[in-house]
């Protein structure tokens, strides 16, 4: 091949990130960062052959920066021997001590399944305890309980196939151009080449709300309301499907008459959702007419106060009309992380067994009679909120975190970060060696962290939004002692007198079990049956191709769609219509907090952005944590457009820089989840969310807490380019304000804002900051002016450099990115790190548009005016969004700005 690599070298793969599970295709090319390129699978259904951003970067993030090489006990290196005599120890006393229930895990739906499964078995058929939960309860839970109140079963019916043959797509709460980009480009192309319609229901606009048919800025947690209203008109409007509804469902009568009572009009509907009648009209009108609608959600639905009755509310419209397990049509979870599926199928959350089945007592004899368990858990554990509550409590005093970083991602974020130092023994299974969760543990006696192999070394299965089960296959090896988090736990399982049990020889045995427990004793019973999968042996395990799910014995190919035969899982195989209760907000605002913040996901960065945080490409796009504010609201709190805002509440607080942005709701402000205390100042925005769940769910609502918001007068502006990353406490010791670190070719650059510091004083800050003394250091600039630049060269070498600017005024630095890995300076060149610009007077490109291509959005604005009137124009003269089209929401805003500026 022309890259030098032979084709038989290269491993197909699946995506690490979002739960649409593309298949990628890692190639070995000496010219990437870490030897392997990331494409995508031509082969793989999710995508053909498409990645997004975050995938097509994968080849930066699998380097050794930051790994997590052997185990630490008590802060001191240690043997995989001793941590894990310390932790069936542990295990074993506490148990001994206090119960079955002081011991707990916290796991993830990023961990594989063959891991889950491991993990589900020794909690609950050998510790004897069902406090196992998962992030997915952060994520997923809302969803998994409307679907089993409404089928009977936690049961996905549809498939992707369904989004390029439907005619009309409805996204409720869901950014899915940012956060499910593979999937929105088959959206877009339906959309495209056969006329389909999308509506996306979201109390901002978002990059998903550019460009489509229909936005309604719903008032947040309004939702199920809007779809009651959608039931009554479905019904005048004579598209109640009664013969499906007679032969196939229950209930339909009572949830009718509540919805009839609550949104019997449209002005009710209207008043109630803060939309215009008109457009509350136009959207009942549109699905009427349109018999293939599929209605996608995700977190805007899940993870409120009301989930699950949004998620009922959902339901019943697709009940009711018969538009469910048919092409084109049918009610769709998306799922966010890769393998959420795959925990709910194992029965990683703390209410449910295990494949698919709940705690009756014939399943709890079932499955305990399957695993030969010693100690069977014999109700339902704790769910995530409820489990660091009783972390906090001294109730669960030994807690294993597989896979997730908790004391950024959960609510009341700084709580649950104490609590973990409470712990009598705390095992954090990590990929790599510093993050919030890994710093919290420090502070408590006990402290045990595993080395865990990370996507490229690790071996198993996930299953994506779609049911598809895909392999994750190794394509590097296990660097330093670093083990699959399966192994580990079977490891202490053996040590705990279960051998036999846990005797799996590799993943391809634990995948064998786990789909001969699910259709153990099933029969059809029970939806998912990976019985075909039962005795597949290891070549066969290695060769999987990605299939569906359920897949009984002796069936060759996955199903599609479920409940095309109208038949659900439920005892009388009927489909259950479910009542929604009142709609209302679990915090209203008031004069202390009197905005509601709403929190979620960026385009480019992966959650607590451990990993995607490695890529400089990745970086690019917005490289700080940042609050969106409406310009009435910005105006009332005396905010400005690139300043500095406080949030704060009785829970927690956090400082971010202000985006003024007409598209965000009046009222509300949205901030990012990504920045935590290891990559930022103070911006973990999770400590800010009040601890409200879901009654029924237990899903904790992320969308809604009151706050307030305040203006933070900044003296000056900052950037610190560098080889090394500054310290932590110097950037504290020197009074940011905010900061946030990201990463670059060839190092780090950290962007900060500092209070006001007299202009004679800047030469010595910088030093500080830089760590070397005068001598060491040339400048530039006159901070008299508001300008000032220093920069350490040692032989030649680009070691750091410091940018400042009297605020509002912010450095550019684009221009010191490849100083850092540029060949020795000499002569005149040794003054670029000085320069305020590069060299040749180009002008500062701005924040990243085209992640794939590097192109910022200075160019792009430029082309616009120079002629450029499309993306497909832009694509051919700049190559921005030719490759993943991550970027091509962004592109068309570009455009519509030039427009209207023109
Ligand atoms: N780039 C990127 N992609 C990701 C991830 C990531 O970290 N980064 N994470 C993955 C994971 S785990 C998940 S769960 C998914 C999440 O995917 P999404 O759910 O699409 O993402 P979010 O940004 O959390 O929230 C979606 C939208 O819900 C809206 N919303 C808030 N309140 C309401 C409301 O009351 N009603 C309605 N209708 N909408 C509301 C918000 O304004 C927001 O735009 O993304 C996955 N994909
Ligand atoms: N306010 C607010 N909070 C939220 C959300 C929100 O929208 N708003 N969203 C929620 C949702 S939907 C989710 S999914 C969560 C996500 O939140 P988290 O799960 O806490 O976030 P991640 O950064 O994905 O954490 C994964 C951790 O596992 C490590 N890791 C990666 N691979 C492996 C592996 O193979 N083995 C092991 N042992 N470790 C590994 C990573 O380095 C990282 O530290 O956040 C939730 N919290
Ligand atoms: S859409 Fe992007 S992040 Fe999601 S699986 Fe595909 S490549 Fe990965
Ligand atoms: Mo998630």
């Amino acid at each position: 091949m022309a890259d030098g690599s032979t084709p038989d070298m290269q491993v197909r793969t699946t995506c690490p990130y979002c739960g649409v599970g593309c298949g990628v295709v890692m190639k070995p090319d000496p010219t990437a960062p870490h030897g392997w390129r990331a494409q995508g699978d031509p082969a793989h259904p999710a995508n053909f052959g498409r990645l997004c951003s975050k995938g097509s970067a994968l080849g930066e993030t699998i380097g050794p920066e930051g790994r997590l090489l052997h185990p630490v006990v008590d802060g001191r290196r240690a043997t995989w021997d001793a941590a894990l005599d310390r932790i069936a120890a542990g295990f074993r006393d506490t148990i001994a001590q206090y119960g079955p229930d002081s011991v707990a895990f916290y796991l993830s739906g990023q961990i594989l399944t063959e891991d889950y499964y491991v993990a589900n078995k020794l909690a609950k058929g050998f510790l004897g305890t069902a406090n196992v939960d998962t992030n997915s309860r952060l994520c997923m839970a809302s969803s998994v309980a409307g679907h089993k109140r409404a089928f009977g079963s936690d049961t996905v019916p549809g498939a992707y196939e369904d989004l390029d043959e439907a005619d009309l797509l409805v996204l409720v709460g869901s950014n899915a151009a940012w956060c499910h980009p593979i999937l929105w480009q088959r959206m877009q192309a339906n959309r495209l080449r056969r006329g389909a319609r999308i509506v996306v229901i979201d109390p901002r606009a978002t990059a998903t709300t550019d460009g489509i048919d229909l936005h309604l800025a719903i008032a947040p947690g309004t939702d199920a309301l809007l779809f009651e209203g959608l039931l009554v008109h479905l019904a005048e409007a004579g598209r109640h499907d009664r013969a499906f509804v007679e032969t196939h469902t229950n209930g339909l009568a009572d949830a009718f008459a509540a919805a009839f009572a609550r949104a019997g009009t449209i002005e009710t509907v209207a008043a109630g959702t803060g939309l215009k009648a008109a457009e509350v009209a136009t959207f009942f009108h549109l699905v009427a007419e349109t018999e293939r609608t599929v209605t996608l959600y995700s977190q805007g639905v899940n993870q409120s106060h009301q989930g699950v009755d949004k998620v009922a509310a959902i339901l019943n419209v697709h009940l009711a009309t018969g538009r469910i397990g048919r092409p084109g049509m049918g009610p769709f979870s998306l799922t966010g992380q890769p393998n959420a599926m795959g925990g709910r199928e194992v029965g990683g959350l703390a209410n449910q067994l295990a494949a698919h089945m709940d705690f009756t007592p014939e399943a709890i004899d079932r499955v305990g009679r399957f695993w030969g368990a010693t100690a069977m858990a014999g109700k339902p554990g704790l769910k995530a909120v409820d489990l660091f509550q009783a972390v906090e409590a001294g109730t669960v005093r030994a807690l294993w975190i597989m896979g997730t970083n908790p004391a950024v991602s959960l609510p009341e974020a700084d709580r649950v970060r104490a609590a973990l130092g409470r712990l009598d023994l705390l095992v954090v299974s990590e990929v790599i060696g510093s993050n919030d969760t890994l710093g919290a543990g420090l502070s408590g006696p006990a402290h045990v962290r595993l080395p865990a192999a990370a996507w490229g070394e690790k071996n198993g299965t996930v299953t994506n939004s779609e049911r598809r089960i895909s392999r994750q296959r190794p394509f590097r090896p296990l660097p330093g002692e670093a083990r699959p988090d399966w192994w580990a736990l079977a490891e202490v399982g053996r040590r705990l007198g279960h051998g036999q049990a846990f005797a799996f020889a590799d993943a391809a045995a634990v995948y064998r079990e786990h789909a001969a427990l699910s259709a153990f004793e099933n029969g059809g019973a029970r939806d998912f049956d990976l019985g075909a999968h039962a005795h597949l042996d290891r070549a066969g395990y290695d060769a999987l191709e990605p299939v569906q799910w359920p897949l009984p014995a002796g069936a060759r190919r996955g199903r599609a769609r479920l409940f095309d035969d109208g038949r659900f899982f439920t005892p009388d195989g009927r489909a259950r219509f479910q009542v929604p209760g009142e709609p209302a907000l679990a915090a209203r605002p008031d004069a202390d907090a009197p905005l509601l913040l709403n929190t979620g996901r960026i385009r480019d960065q992966w959650h607590t952005m451990t990993r995607t945080g490695l890529s400089p490409t990745l970086g690019r796009h917005l490289p700080e944590p940042f609050v969106e504010v409406h310009p009435a609201d910005a105006a009332w709190f005396g905010l400005t457009d690139g300043g500095l805002a406080r949030l704060s509440n009785r829970h927690g607080a956090a400082v971010l820089r202000v985006v003024v942005a007409p598209g965000q709701r009046r009222g509300s402000v949205f901030a990012p989840i990504h920045w935590s205390d290891d990559n930022a100042g103070q911006a973990r925005i999770g400590a800010l969310v009040a601890a409200v769940t879901d009654p029924i769910s237990g899903q904790p609502e992320s969308k809604a807490t009151p706050v307030a918001i305040a203006p933070v007068a900044v003296g000056f502006e900052a950037v610190i380019v560098g080889r090394a990353l500054p310290d932590r406490r110097v950037l504290d010791e020197a009074g940011a304000l905010a900061w946030a670190r990201t990463t670059i070719e060839d190092g780090h650059a950290v962007l900060a804002a500092f209070p006001k510091l007299a202009p004679s004083d800047w030469p010595a800050f910088a030093q500080a900051l830089l760590g070397c003394g005068a001598d060491d250091l040339s400048d530039a600039g006159d901070p008299a002016e508001g300008l000032y630049r220093a920069a350490h060269v040692r032989d030649g070498r680009l070691i750091a450099a410091i940018a400042m600017t009297a605020a509002p005024e912010r450095p550019g630095w684009a221009h010191l990115k490849p100083l850092l890995g540029a060949a020795p300076l000499e002569g005149r060149a040794r003054r670029a790190p000085l320069a305020s610009r590069a060299a040749g007077g180009g002008p500062d490109p701005g924040s990243t548009v085209c992640a794939c291509f590097g192109v910022g959005r200075t160019p792009i604005e430029a082309a616009i005016r120079t002629g450029c009137r499309s993306p497909e124009a832009i694509g051919a003269t700049l190559k921005a969004g030719t490759n993943c089209g991550s970027c091509l929401p962004e592109i068309r805003k570009l455009l519509a700005a030039e427009r209207e500026t023109a």
